[in-house]
């Protein structure tokens, strides 16, 4: 049995500023998000809400680093309510939050 990276029960739980790219799945595999309602979220493979992304996010580093030109700058949902990305820096920088882990800085 496959495994994924969510799947949801009801279209009726929208995720957001998921950053999902470059796994190992396919629409059937870790990429499944079927059911989920995306926005503000970059996701590889899949049919995206008008909110939402399927562009390479440009990651830099072979991390979760995004380059400052990727289209996931300044996508982000602007009401999180994160003040810190994953280096622990300042966010939002810019317009807005980034979509994922890194603000690019
Ligand atoms: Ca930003
Ligand atoms: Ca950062």
């Amino acid at each position: 049995m496959a495994t994924s990276a969510a799947r949801c029960a009801s279209a009726a739980h929208t995720l957001v500023s998921v950053l999902s790219w470059d796994n190992a799945g396919s629409s059937t595999g870790e990429q499944d998000f079927t059911g989920c309602s995306l926005t503000y979220s970059n996701v590889e493979y899949v049919a995206v809400d008008a909110g939402a992304l399927s562009e390479d996010p440009l990651f830099v580093d072979g991390g979760f680093h995004i380059d400052p030109g990727s289209p996931c700058v300044d996508r982000g949902y602007p009401d999180a309510g994160v003040i810190v990305d994953f280096d622990g820096e300042v966010r939002p920088l810019g317009a807005a939050p980034d979509i994922g882990a890194d603000e690019a800085g």
